[in-house]
C-alpha cells in the first residue's frame, strides 16, 4: 500500500494536482475540505458545525475531521493506496493518522509540500472565490486568517515527517502540467524503494 500525504497552504493546488494524481495513480483521494464541503451542500449537523468555522478561516475541530477520515479509511479497506489532501493540519490529526494507518498495518510513505508565494496564493483563491462561491474564497480578511492558521498550526507537523525522512518540498509555481510532472518524479522515486 503505497499512502501519499500532499501538504501545503489555502490555494497551493492541493486539490488541482490531486485530480491529477487520482487519475495516474489510482489512489483512493480523502480531501477533508471535499468531504466538509459536501457535508454542508446536504444540510446535515455536521456540516452545519463546520461551515461556522470555515467561514471565518479556522479549522475545523479535529475530533470532527478525524472521526470522517476513520470512516473514508473504513469505507475502502481494499485499498492499494490513500492521497491524502489537506489531511493531516494539525498535531493530533497527524498522531491520528498513524495510529488509524498502522491499524490497518500501513503507513505515510512520502509527503509532498507544495511551496507556493503568498502573493500568488492571496490571487489565486480570490479568483477562485469570483466562480466557487465559496465563502472563505472571497473574503481577503478570511484568507489571511487561513494562512495565519496554517502557519500556526500546519506548517510544524512538516517536523514529524522530516524526521522520518518522508518529507519532500515541490515548487508549486509554474503550469498544472509542470507540476504535475515534478510530483511524479518524486512519486515514481519513492515507490521504486518502497516496500
Ligand atoms: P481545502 O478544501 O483543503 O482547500 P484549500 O486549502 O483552500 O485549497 P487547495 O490547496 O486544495 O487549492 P486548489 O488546488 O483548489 O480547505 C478548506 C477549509 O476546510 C479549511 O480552511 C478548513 O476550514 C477546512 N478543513 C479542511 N481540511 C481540514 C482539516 N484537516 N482540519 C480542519 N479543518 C479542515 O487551488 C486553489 C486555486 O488555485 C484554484 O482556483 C486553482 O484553479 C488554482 N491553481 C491551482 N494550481 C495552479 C497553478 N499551478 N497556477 C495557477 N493557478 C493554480
Amino acid at each position: 500500500m503505497f499512502n501519499l500525504i500532499l501538504f501545503g497552504p489555502p490555494g497551493s493546488g492541493k486539490g488541482t494536482q490531486s485530480e491529477k494524481l487520482v487519475e495516474k495513480y489510482r489512489f483512493i483521494h480523502l480531501s477533508t475540505g471535499n468531504l466538509l464541503r459536501e457535508e454542508i451542500s446536504n444540510r446535515t449537523p455536521l456540516g452545519l458545525e463546520a461551515k461556522s468555522f470555515m467561514d471565518k478561516g479556522q479549522l475545523v475541530p479535529d475530533e470532527v475531521v478525524i472521526g470522517m477520515i476513520d470512516s473514508c479509511l473504513e469505507h475502502h479497506k481494499d485499498a492499494s493506496g490513500f492521497l491524502f489532501d489537506g489531511f493531516p493540519r494539525t498535531e493530533p490529526q497527524a498522531g491520528a493518522l498513524d495510529k488509524l494507518l498502522s491499524l490497518k498495518k500501513t503507513e505515510i510513505a512520502l509527503v509532498l509540500a507544495l511551496e507556493v508565494s503568498e502573493e500568488e496564493l492571496v490571487k489565486r483563491l480570490l479568483n477562485r472565490g469570483k466562480t466557487s462561491g465559496r465563502s472563505d474564497d472571497t473574503n481577503e480578511t478570511v484568507i489571511h486568517q487561513r494562512f495565519s492558521v496554517y502557519r500556526n498550526e500546519t506548517a510544524p507537523i512538516a517536523d514529524h515527517y522530516k524526521k522520518l525522512k518522508k518529507f519532500q518540498t515541490i515548487k508549486g509555481e509554474g503550469s498544472v502540467e509542470e507540476i504535475f510532472d515534478s510530483i511524479c518524479q518524486a512519486i515514481d522515486k519513492r515507490m521504486k524503494s518502497f516496500t
